[in-house]
């Protein structure tokens, strides 16, 4: 046994934790692939051995020869924790909390360390390697993303260190390759002093998670250029000038264009734009290699005080982009990101912002080909600083700053020449700091020709636009009108919203709030919705597990699970809200008049891509469509357009016209006829049902009440039978299984309704019989709602009447005490043994709430019990469908099925366990069908707002308590 005497970690491990981004490699330079310098990608699968310190082993496995037999097997890019079983560690969630002790820079001695090896040979038709020399010519070794510390050994030579997890390294290694037996050691660390600047809410997940390369590096090949496309559009002239590190020639063929390098030309183009993204194919040739080139002629400017591109202000409805995938965390392949892309473009979204790093590069050369502007994001935080009020936060100490300056530079090197890119941002919640200043200073010296984004500083004295997170309607309102004072500087910029609506769970709710504050303001140009992607781990045990479920001593739960498409990419109805809340054809009207107002807010593109197409409905029936002529308006033109006559003039059932803005082609990101945006028009509204109470209760002798077609208990006054259907249970009922914004999140100085209704007891409502009446025409039934321990009640009346064949419940509802809360819904629920399919007339196809209806289209709709459900990661409250005229649930396709039609439209639910269960239930693993379907049929429900990182549902969307009634007819129907 030896006694350690030595500094732990010993002195050749000191890199781990020294505050230097690194030594060894190149200086970043522009990402690109060259058409004819040979590469080899090194991806695939690599020998692995984990230690538990980052000291554990020696340097012996980089040499050749070593024996590593026994050693497991890695997928790179990977990360090691979501491979092995379970072998290699797990995943660790925490929002802001470092999962350490926060004493800067130093790291646990609990390091979890991954030697990686590969061994290569390279290509027959490898240009000869001997001929390498110097840093210009021979090779680069590339890696495009390691978390957290990599040391990197090539044929044993120690070739360096870095840090820098979402950022490029290189390495010159020409001098060190052989045509066969290469043995490429990296030995990568999960915690270094990199990590402190790496606090983004989302998973700790090492390992070398993006590609790994070895690049030819011919004599006279490019080394790094930086591509100037601006736009000039009073001119309609793009000018174009390359500067290379090498000098060449810049061809492009479709201008004309054969120019030296450095040199500029200024001629006629087609601009580039998020919404009409012109790209030129392009050549650079140097003496050593060809290099292909898109190029996006756009430029961006700060100009009366508004964010101005090509000469307009434009509107950003973003999306925060973290990168995900269920079963390979970060680590993405091109079509993962294609689909990110096309979901994007396909729900009217613009914009991404990269929180909270610079993505995959690939990722941005599908933003500049199919147009999604870009606030490319730095690799930095260091948010869990805030926990000890910022003291010792590395981006107001100097000697982090050399650090920041290397992040800020490998960012902007590797991404400058996509046009897609508009705004540089620093990192996000680092607090405020003489590094961030110099990170900016550096910035705007290297590149002027974008703005810089920041959200942490108020005071904007870094940035080109104050930016915000979460800020509610009424303060972007303020802000908005100029009325929200702050500092000379900041009163000048324009405004956005980094993030808002925080899409954890059900929601976000208020999008179309916030939708016209933007729209009504200047000053606002938008926001970026928190966020694209709920990060679930594909889990066996759990479908989706989130933090906590790996055992994490400190986690933050499915605060991770917070975007507006599920971990597997299925859109979750908070991005079909936001797809038509930022539709960019604003269309209203009038159906009597028969007249569209059709407006084009885009902010570039006319209306020629668009068809428009017209339906009309009678009781939610279609019975006519057909095509609406209207021109191709220029962007923020509008114009009315007049609807054919009507196919059938019904006037005693609702009629509506539906008017849609579809693609008139197939475009490279959606086919002809996807639906772009759309309208619903009145010709004649619903005409209220009326039920002539005709029938008279009867009581038997065997314990029952018969009116029409239905029998009561008569001890609790509770319907047996409706026709030839069991329904059991029915009752109001105000409780629902609170989504994560009810709850709120516990920071949230404001009240939390989830809290505040499970304190009350509304999930455990007692129901107190206190008369069941039989008159002439009705059956009343006269009960007391309400918690233990509490003076707070909802009497309730339930009274039934019969016309024979149809029955109707009016329910009125009187509360008692002084209730501070809203309600959380307030309908009644039923049970109902055989049924499993809906049809329906109201909202659809997907869930909606008063503050998420947008998207909910009013039409004929049938569903699966099962397909009714939004398979939320952590199981809440969901799949109301909104302003439901009547629905039909049975057991089909051959119902006879339980006909409701609503007094008023109503939310209506079904779903195979409990609000309760729902309730209980922490994955969706643990629901399991029960034989009863239960069904709620609402009056009312609470809004659903954002309150789990932001404001709660705006008043107008609260379900205040008060005196209410309400009416249902059942009936049965065989069809
Ligand atoms: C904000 C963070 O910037 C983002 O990374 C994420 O954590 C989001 O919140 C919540 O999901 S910070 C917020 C606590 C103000």
């Amino acid at each position: 046994m030896s006694v350690r005497t030595t500094s732990s970690p010993s002195p050749e491990f000191s890199y781990v934790e020294d505050v230097s981004p690194g030594s060894g490699a190149l200086p970043p330079r522009a990402w690109y692939a060259s058409s004819d310098a040979a590469s080899l990608s090194l991806n695939g699968s690599w020998r692995f051995r984990l230690s538990a310190t980052a000291d554990a082993e020696d340097d012996s496995f980089a040499g050749r020869g070593y024996d590593c037999g026994d050693w497991a097997e890695v997928a790179v890019p990977g990360h090691w924790v979501l491979q092995g079983d379970g072998a290699f560690g797990a995943p660790i969630y925490t929002n802001h909390l470092y999962p350490f002790p926060v004493d800067p820079p130093r790291v646990p001695t609990r390091n979890p360390t991954g030697d990686h090896l590969r061994h290569f040979d390279l290509p027959d038709d490898w240009p000869d390697v001997a001929d390498a020399k110097g840093a210009a010519g021979g090779a680069v070794l590339r890696f495009d993303g390691v978390e957290s510390c990599a040391r990197v050994w090539l044929n044993g030579t120690d070739i360096g260190e870095f840090k820098g997890s979402r950022l490029p390294h290189e390495f010159t290694v020409g001098h060190l390759l052989k045509p066969t037996g290469n043995v490429l050691a990296v030995r990568v660390h999960q915690w270094s002093a990199g990590s402190y600047l790496e606090d983004q809410d989302q998973w700790w997940l090492p390992g070398i998670f993006r590609d790994v390369t070895l690049l030819h590096r011919p004599a006279g090949s490019a080394l790094d250029f930086f591509v100037h496309a601006s736009y000039d559009h009073r001119e309609g002239t793009g000018t174009l000038r390359v500067d290379s590190d090498v000098d060449g020639r810049i061809l492009v063929p479709g201008l004309d264009i054969d120019v030296e390098t450095g040199q500029a030309i200024t001629v006629p183009v087609r601009p580039w734009t998020a919404e009409t993204p012109y790209l030129y194919d392009a050549t650079l040739v140097t003496p050593g290699e060809r290099v292909p080139l898109r190029i996006g002629f756009r430029t961006v400017v700060l100009e009366d005080g508004l964010i101005k591109v090509n000469g307009r202000a434009i509107l950003f409805r973003g999306v925060n982009r973290h990168e995900w995938h269920p079963e390979h965390g970060r680590a993405l392949d091109l079509e993962t990101m294609r689909e990110d892309v096309l979901l994007m473009k396909r729900h009217n979204v613009n914009a991404v912002r990269t929180s909270h790093y610079p993505p995959h590069p690939a990722f941005l050369d599908l933003c500049d080909e199919y147009g999604l502007w870009v606030v490319d994001e730095c690799d930095l935080e260091t948010h869990g600083f805030t926990e000890q009020a910022w003291r010792d936060n590395p981006v107001d100490d100097d000697r982090w700053t050399p650090a920041l300056l290397d992040r800020a530079a490998r960012m902007v090197e590797r991404d400058k020449n996509h046009p897609s890119i508009v705004m540089w941002s620093l990192g996000n919640e680092a607090g405020t700091g003489r590094g961030l200043t110099a990170m900016a200073e550096w910035i705007r010296g290297r590149d002027g020709s974008r703005l810089i984004h920041y959200e942490g500083d108020w005071n904007c004295r870094d940035t080109d636009v104050y930016s915000r997170m979460y800020a509610d309607h009424a303060e972007v309102d303020r802000i908005g009108r100029g009325q929200d004072g702050g500092p000379a500087k900041r009163r000048q910029l324009p405004f956005i919203q980094c993030e808002y609506a925080h899409a954890m769970g059900n929601g976000p709710g208020g999008l179309a709030d916030y939708q016209r504050l933007f729209e009504a303001h200047e000053r606002i140009q938008g926001g970026f919705v928190w966020e694209w992607i709920d990060h679930g781990v594909e889990d066996e045990r759990y479908g989706f597990a989130y933090g906590g479920d790996f055992g994490e001593e400190l986690h933050d739960g499915n605060f991770v699970c917070d975007g507006l498409v599920f971990p597997d990419r299925t859109p979750s109805p908070g991005l079909l809200e936001y797809k038509k809340v930022v539709e960019p054809v604003r269309m209203e009207g009038d159906g009597v008049d028969g007249v569209v107002r059709i407006a084009n807010r885009h902010d570039f593109a006319d209306l020629s891509a668009l068809a428009f197409e017209w339906s009309y409905e009678v009781d939610g029936e279609t019975v006519g469509t057909g095509v609406l002529t209207v021109p191709a308006l220029a962007p923020g033109d509008s114009a009315d357009v007049k609807l054919p006559e009507p196919p059938v003039d019904v006037r005693q059932t609702e009629t509506r016209w539906t008017v849609r803005a579809v693609l008139a082609g197939d475009t490279a990101w959606g086919p002809k006829g996807h639906v772009v945006a759309w309208v619903q028009l009145w010709r004649a509204p619903r005409q209220l049902i009326g039920v002539t109470a005709r029938r008279r209760p009867v009581l038997d002798g065997r314990g029952r009440i018969t009116l029409g077609p239905a029998v009561f208990a008569a001890r609790t006054g509770e319907p047996a039978t409706v026709g030839g259907i069991d329904v059991i249970g029915l009752k109001l009922d105000a409780w629902r299984a609170p989504t994560d914004n009810d709850e709120g999140a516990p920071w949230q100085p404001d009240i939390r309704h989830g809290v505040l209704w499970r304190k009350l007891g509304l999930h455990r409502m007692q129901h107190r019989l206190d008369a069941v009446e039989l008159s002439d025409d009705a059956l009343t039934v006269r009960t007391r709602v309400a918690p233990a321990a509490s003076d707070l009640a909802l009497r309730t009346v339930y009274r039934w009447t019969s016309d024979g064949t149809r029955l109707k419940l009016a329910v009125s509802v009187t509360p008692e005490g002084d209730w501070q809360v809203p309600l959380p819904r307030l309908g009644v629920r039923l049970g109902l043994t055989a049924a499993d399919r809906v049809r329906w007339h109201g909202g659809g196809p997907g869930e909606g709430y008063p503050d998420t209806d947008s998207a909910s289209m009013l039409g004929r709709w049938e569903s699966s019990v099962d397909d009714l459900q939004t398979p939320y990661v952590r199981p809440q409250e969901n799949g109301a469908r909104a302003d439901v005229r009547w629905a039909e649930i049975g057991r089909g396709p051959d119902f006879p099925a339980l006909r409701v039609e609503g007094g008023l439209p109503f939310w209506f639910t079904a779903r195979r366990w409990t609000s309760e269960q729902l309730d209980a239930a922490r994955h969706l693993t643990d629901l399991t069908p029960g034989d009863t379907v239960w069904v709620n049929l609402d009056h009312g429900q609470q809004g659903i707002g954002s309150q789990s990182c932001g404001p709660g549902p705006l008043p107008r969307y609260q379900l205040a308590v008060g005196p209410t009634e309400f009416s249902f007819v059942f009936s049965e129907i065989n069809s």
